[in-house]
């Protein structure tokens, strides 16, 4: 609409001028002819009773010429008539302009010293007249008086008034013509082609491209649709050969690579699109707090590490809470861009959260309820009906916003963890068609301890409408399917490991999820200056280093972590000055009492631990509390000996892998909690109970001891493992075996 303004209205601007103008010229002609007329209607009337006045004057025959005065009583706009002796006096005058006779007539003098007529507009109480006046001469051309004849000009007024309004009128109907016109011209034209051009755009970003048939249109637009249709049928094309190709190259291939996952992903979903849901967002802008500038961070979550990867080998559109400060500034008008931002691979699409909405979903329900619920580690799981409330609406906003994004047919889309157990009944209500996966981060609790949830029924039931649910380990899909079996009314089928609810069936599968493992890693790129200095810094030269990189989180049993340490100290006090341990810790849902406390207690555990085994400038904990970047923590892995991964619950723990991966040069051991994932696959590391710190410190011991030749082994069959079930491969099976229930 404000592009048609801007061009209809200097239209109408020049139109309105050159009508104001003509009507200023068109007034004042006729305002001239009827003056002329009116002048020409006074001379003659009073010419044609001079005569008569003259006898009057000669006679001085006052009777005759009051009735020739009142003669004029009837006549149309002609008002009256006066006589004038040639002192300037009304000797007789029109009954009905009686009052005339009061009103100042200075130019009497004029006329009566120029002896020649005069015909002007004049003013006097509510008089609008025209008066002529005419000097009564006798035969030796001395004035007898004068005849005045006066003329009413109102009705010319009336007249002018009314030729403006039908100007007016004349230019606000011309106006609205041209707004018409230039209205419907603009919308054939432009509009409607660039509409259908539009709509035809979306179909094809749809992959409904078949479907519409090309329009025709000329000229430049024309071109235009004809270069557009080149690129989409270029596109089109690229996209079967890609598809096509990649059938081929799955079947060949054995280990799982970003190649191999590229083409399983063209073969299975072809021209669909993938989606991705989670809460957290992979890339985030932040302001930075030193220098106030805007930076680009990426969140320390494990479901950002192991999905970030797959989206930049497979493209997509990756929907996640917009949560850094400076998040808005980077996105387009559809909250879109292209990330990495420097080297954009898929796009991200951020939604936007109010603070009631964060605290209610995010802090509240998801994470002081159904986070302690699911990872049974003694902090009381809070729920709270606003919460709830809260958790429903924005499971709501994610649908609407995923179902924009959606492809006309066959989309596919794969949700991430706790925060969204409603999403999936959402979309599906209103489209049936799409295939939904979604992956439980976390752990799964057994049916007595999920059965204190009160909102029980309603996750279950929204978790069921997808087709498939994947868990990192065998254990949690039992305890989900055991809690789906006691909790509502189903059927479990313990043959296919599925469930079947209301005739729809939601397969549950073990889908242990990974890094992108040393093969197509860069982890292990670090180069030798980055690992001096921080030995350097950290006056690490000559000791044995072990490490925790963790989010600050009461699962990751950082505490029992502190406490091991200080008893591995206290019992084998010859490790005093040769040890350290660092601590990578980002502070993570600092909102939340709980974590706030759990920050405080660990600082307070660090320093006394700290005073306590100090001697000289030798401390044995090295706590650094912020936010790391991959690329920074890399050195870090580098240089552990060890790395302690003492989690009390995990899902799976992707630190442990990570840690695995980096160690091209096999010396190092993982300590590893038995409470983790990892700890199903990666049974080479040393398995601690770390609710047992006697074990645990024991356990630091023996690592620290182990002979080189026993941690070259372990650590090649844990890194053979990481290397084959990489992140790749956790994607490609759940891929395909989304993809092998898609109904239609
Ligand atoms: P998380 O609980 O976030 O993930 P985890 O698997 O350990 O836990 O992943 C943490 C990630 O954050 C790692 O990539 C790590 O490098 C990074 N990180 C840790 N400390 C950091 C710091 N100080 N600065 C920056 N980054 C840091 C959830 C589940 C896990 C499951 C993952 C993936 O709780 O059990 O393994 O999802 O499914």
């Amino acid at each position: 609409m404000k592009h048609i303004l801007l061009f209809i209205l200097p239209i109408l601007i020049i139109v309105a001028i050159v009508f104001t103008i003509f009507g200023i010229f068109q007034i004042r002609f006729e305002e001239e002819k009827f003056m002329d007329d009116l002048k020409r209607k006074a001379k003659t009337v009073a010419e044609s009773i001079e005569l008569s006045v003259r006898h009057t004057f000669i006679d001085n025959d006052l009777k005759s010429a009051n009735r020739l005065v009142e003669s004029f009583q009837k006549r149309e706009r002609l008002q009256g008539c006066a006589i004038y002796n040639k002192d300037g006096q009304i000797l007789a005058i029109t009954e009905r302009i009686s009052d005339w006779k009061q009103k100042d007539k200075p130019y009497l003098n004029d006329i009566f010293s120029a002896k020649s007529p005069r015909g002007a507009l004049e003013k006097f109480k509510e008089y609008s007249v025209y008066s002529y006046i005419l000097p009564v001469l006798d035969d030796e051309n001395n004035i007898l008086g004068l005849v005045e004849v006066i003329y009413d000009t109102s009705y010319m007024f009336t007249m002018l008034t009314e030729l403006w309004r039908r100007i007016s009128i004349a230019l606000i109907v011309l106006i609205s013509l041209i707004t018409v016109i230039a209205f419907l011209i603009q919308r054939q034209i432009f509009i409607l082609p660039i509409r259908r051009l539009t709509e035809w755009f979306k179909y094809f970003q749809k992959g409904d491209i078949d479907k519409l048939r090309p329009f025709e249109e000329k000229g430049e637009l024309g071109k235009l649709i004809s270069e557009v249709e080149q690129v989409a049928l270029g596109l089109r094309v690229a996209r079967k050969v890609v598809t096509e190709e990649a059938y081929v190259r799955v079947q060949k291939e054995e280990i799982w690579t970003q190649a191999k996952l590229r083409d399983l992903i063209h073969a299975k979903l072809g021209e669909n699109a993938f989606l991705v849901v989670s809460n957290r967002e992979p890339y985030m802008h932040v302001i930075d707090e030193i220098t106030g500038m805007f930076k680009c961070i990426r969140p320390a979550s494990g479901v950002v590490t192991a999905i970030d990867p797959i989206l930049r080998v497979c493209g997509g559109t990756w929907i996640a809470h917009g949560s850094g400060d400076a998040d808005k500034k980077f996105v387009n008008s559809k909250n879109k861009l292209g990330v990495p931002p420097e080297d954009n691979r898929y796009i991200l699409k951020r939604v936007w959260l109010s603070k009631e909405e964060e605290e209610g979903y995010y802090y509240g329900f998801s994470n002081e309820g159904l986070w302690p619920l699911c990872h049974v580690t003694h902090t009381r799981p809070i729920f709270r009906e606003t919460d709830w409330q809260m958790y429903k609406k924005v499971n709501l906003k994610f649908a609407e916003s995923i179902l924009e994004e959606l492809p006309s047919k066959n989309p596919f889309i794969f949700i991430q963890d706790y925060h969204f157990t409603l999403l999936s009944k959402m979309i599906k209500e209103k489209r049936p068609d799409a295939t939904i996966a979604l992956f439980w981060h976390i752990p799964w609790p057994n049916p007595e301890v999920f059965a204190i949830c009160p909102y029980q029924q309603e996750i279950l039931e929204g978790m069921l409408a997808c087709d498939l649910i994947g868990f990192h380990v065998q254990f949690h899909c039992n305890n989900f399917l055991d809690t789906v079996n006691r909790l509502i009314e189903c059927r479990v089928d313990t043959e296919k490991f599925s469930v079947i609810r209301l005739n729809k069936e939601t397969s549950v599968r073990t889908f242990p999820i990974s890094v992108n493992g040393y093969i197509n890693s860069d982890i292990t790129n670090v180069q030798e200056a980055q690992l001096d200095k921080i030995r350097k810094e950290l006056k690490l030269e000559d000791k044995i280093i072990a490490l925790g990189v963790d989010r600050i989180d009461y699962t990751k049993g950082i505490i029992e972590r502190m406490l091991a340490i200080d008893r591995f100290l206290e019992k084998y006090p010859e490790y005093k000055n040769k040890f350290v341990f660092i601590q990578l810790a980002a502070p993570s849902r600092t909102h939340i009492k709980r974590y706030r406390e759990l920050m405080g207690e660990i600082d307070e555990l660090v320093e006394n631990k700290n005073w306590k085994h100090s001697e000289g400038s030798w401390r044995p904990i090295i706590y650094l509390k912020r936010h790391f970047s991959p690329e920074e923590i890399k050195p870090y892995y580098k240089l552990a000996d060890i790395c302690i991964v003492s989690s009390l619950h995990d899902g799976m723990n992707l630190v442990a892998k990570e840690y695995v991966s980096s160690k091209d040069d096999l010396n190092g051991v993982l300590v590893l909690s038995r409470f983790t994932g990892a700890s199903r696959e990666l049974t080479d590391a040393i398995q601690i109970n770390p609710y047992s710190i006697e074990e645990f410190a024991d356990s630091i011991k023996f690592a620290i001891e182990m002979p080189p030749q026993e941690k070259r082994k372990r650590m090649e069959s844990m890194r053979r493992i990481v290397s084959e079930n990489n992140v790749y491969r956790w994607a490609g099976n759940i891929i395909t075996e989304l993809t092998s229930l898609k109904k239609n």
